[in-house]
């Protein structure tokens, strides 16, 4: 059986890829960081009994700032490939906290390649890092493709850009399996709340059921190229698979604006938009009834990447690799996820019985 030693397990993709090793039939062994509240709820659905033997799932604490704690779990793993999925994943939060978004973003992927260099696994061990289409940033070309130069815009952009050429740098000078997916956007019903796809589609749900009354967005003109995280983990997979290590952009060619993003998320749930730079309205509607969608500054970033758009025809080629959920499914399935989570948090404050409508 093979085993996989995933990083960032607890995120959106960690648990699609969990879920996708385990179906594969893989032994998958995950790295969740310590904290104060259970952040296990992406994978709870996968966690069993650990006293029963068929038992294939398994969580180790550490961190990816932390050396001491990955190699423990490297060599008691001794996996045969490795995921790292862990980053400090937020572009603007990187400007917040730009030296530990480098330490876990950057110096984690050295971390772990050092693991599997000194601990003797550079035959048996592949490697998978998550890169970016925040690489490409301002950018050079369009569409972009593996040959596009990089100029980042964030400290994560930076980081992740250091992230990818240590991989490189390990693949060339110690023939590790080592290989970059340059991702772009990918989404689901388990994003985290603050990017801006399911800001919006958490948002106009409870809008929707009247438990929210506004939306506040910031550059509603930047431009992505969004699919969604279950077609990509697949991707990540694949990658490792292959006899020879390589670079791959992931993307579905196809590029929307946050405001398209908002179109579509309303007119699914029937909501009439409108559109206002600034300030603040109690009612949260206009005169008409249409729900105001409004700029706050609060959420532009010091330096932005505008548009992205990525040219996968070398993993549709190589790899034969295609997305398989287009953007209006991508959307939907959010939509609807949101909804049904929205009508739960209603029903619970509408019944004092259960102390939450206070
Ligand atoms: P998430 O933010 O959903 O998940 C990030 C994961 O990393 C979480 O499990 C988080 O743990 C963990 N983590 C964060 N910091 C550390 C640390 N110091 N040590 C150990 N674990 C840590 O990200 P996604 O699942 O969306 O993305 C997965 C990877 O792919 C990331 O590296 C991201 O940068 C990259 N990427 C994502 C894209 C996207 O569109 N989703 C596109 C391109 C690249 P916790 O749950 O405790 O916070
Ligand atoms: P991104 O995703 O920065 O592309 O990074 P995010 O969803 O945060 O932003 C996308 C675009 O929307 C604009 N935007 C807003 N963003 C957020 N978060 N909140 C808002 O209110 C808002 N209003 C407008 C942003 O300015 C930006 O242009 C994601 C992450 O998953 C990274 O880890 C990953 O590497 C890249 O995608 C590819």
């Amino acid at each position: 059986m093979k085993k996989a030693l995933i990083t960032g397990v607890t995120g959106q993709d960690g648990a699609y890829l969990a879920e996708f090793l385990l179906r594969k039939g893989y032994e998958v062994h995950g790295v969740k960081r310590r904290s104060s509240l259970f952040n296990t709820a992406r994978i709870d659905h996968l966690y069993e009994d650990p006293h029963f033997s068929e038992n294939r799932f398994f969580l180790h604490h550490g961190d990816l700032t932390d050396s001491s704690s990955l190699l423990h779990i490297v060599e008691k793993v001794r996996p045969d490939e490795i995921y790292n999925l862990a980053a400090q994943s937020h572009v603007q939060v990187s400007f917040e906290e730009p030296e530990y978004t480098a330490n876990s973003d950057a110096i984690g992927v050295l971390r772990l390649l050092e693991a599997i260099r000194t601990l003797g696994l550079v035959e048996k061990t592949r490697f998978y890092q998550a890169s970016t289409s925040e690489l490409y940033g301002l950018v050079r070309e369009t569409p972009q493709t593996e040959k596009t130069p990089f100029y980042p815009r964030s400290p994560y952009g930076v980081a992740k850009m250091y992230g990818y050429w240590i991989t490189v740098n390990y693949r060339e000078s110690y023939g590790i399996h080592a290989s970059n997916g340059i991702l772009f956007n990918h989404e689901s019903p388990i994003r985290g709340e603050t990017f801006v796809t399911r800001k919006i589609t958490r948002a106009l749900a409870r809008i929707k059921l009247g438990t929210e009354k506004r939306l506040f967005l910031g550059n509603l003109d930047a431009k992505r190229d969004w699919g969604h995280a279950r077609d990509y983990v697949e991707m990540q997979w694949l990658m490792l698979q292959q006899d020879t290590p390589d670079d791959y952009v992931i993307a579905t060619g196809v590029q929307y604006s946050v405001r398209e993003f908002v179109e579509r998320s309303a007119a699914l749930l029937g909501i009439h938009l409108t559109w206002k730079g600034k300030g603040v309205d109690e009612t949260g509607t206009d005169q008409n009834g249409n729900v105001i969608v409004s700029v706050d500054p609060r959420y532009f970033r010091p330096a932005e990447v505008e548009t992205l758009l990525g040219d996968a025809t070398k993993a549709r080629e190589k790899l034969g690799w295609t997305p398989q959920t287009s953007f209006d499914d991508l959307v939907r399935e959010m939509v609807e996820s949101d909804f049904k989570i929205a009508e739960g948090e209603k029903h619970l404050r509408e019944r004092p019985d259960v102390g939450l409508g206070n």
